[in-house]
């Protein structure tokens, strides 16, 4: 895509940047962190699969700590209040189907529809990133592929249990997702990010992911469609 390709010179000194890296920086602090006990809750749910979900929890804590050396680099106090706000309904979402135990809503908010996000941000992020913020960003996205791969192996040998279970989690999901990339569509674009460039990696990697855990191009269609009519 273009923006891989033109090289745009940016300032990561200026107050426009930095105010922007507070609330973007924030977002990811405040997610590494949610998935970090997100995964430690989903252990609580799988037993069977305690301690490769306790490795997953560690790499959330490790990524956390990695961003918040790329706040401090830049002199950027992160703000976090903005930051618990804006994950705050996918937050009570996940709590509420932890609450009553349900495996695969908690599997399609964090490790489908969560990592799916923090796949295409870091993507898109790393060619526009400064050197510092690059080199850690780089690091994280591999892991986060493991963490998507980990959701996807578990739905795919669940799948006619999991299906109808699924539909209504996403239904219920995906709309946060726009909802939430509306609300950083500026300052993403200030660090020279571009929502059209965050949806598209967005759409591919999600489509991909239910493809691989069972569903069809006619599901995945109408599954994405969710999102795009709130
Ligand atoms: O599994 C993970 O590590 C996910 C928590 C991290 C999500 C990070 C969310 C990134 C959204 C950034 C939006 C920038 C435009
Ligand atoms: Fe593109
Ligand atoms: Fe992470
Ligand atoms: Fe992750």
């Amino acid at each position: 895509m273009g923006q891989t390709l033109e090289a745009v010179a940016i300032d990561y000194q200026t107050e426009n940047y930095r105010d922007a890296y507070s609330r973007i920086n924030a977002i990811v602090i405040e997610g590494e962190a949610e998935a970090h006990s997100n995964y430690l809750q989903l252990a609580e749910l799988m037993p069977e699969f305690n301690e490769e979900l306790h490795r997953l929890a560690k790499m959330e804590d490790r990524h956390k700590k990695g961003f918040t050396a790329c706040g401090k680099n830049l002199n950027v106090t992160p703000d976090m209040d903005f930051a618990e706000k804006f994950f705050s309904e996918l937050h009570d979402n996940f709590q509420k189907a932890f609450a009553i135990g349900d495996i695969v809503t908690c599997l399609l908010i964090q490790s489908l529809i969560i990592e799916c996000f923090a796949i295409a941000a870091y993507n898109i992020y790393i060619p526009v990133a400064d050197p510092f913020a690059r080199k850690i960003t780089e690091g994280v996205v591999k892991d986060e592929y493991l963490h998507l791969n980990f959701g996807e192996e578990w739905l795919q040998d669940h799948f006619e249990n999991s299906r109808a279970t699924l539909e209504q989690a996403n239904r219920q999901n995906l709309p946060l997702v726009w909802k939430m990339l509306n609300q950083v569509e500026t300052d993403a674009k200030v660090l020279g990010m571009e929502k059209e460039a965050l949806v598209e990696d967005f759409m591919i990697q999600y489509g991909e992911s239910l493809g691989k855990i069972g569903f069809n191009t006619r599901d995945i269609m109408r599954m994405s469609a969710m999102g795009l009519v709130a």
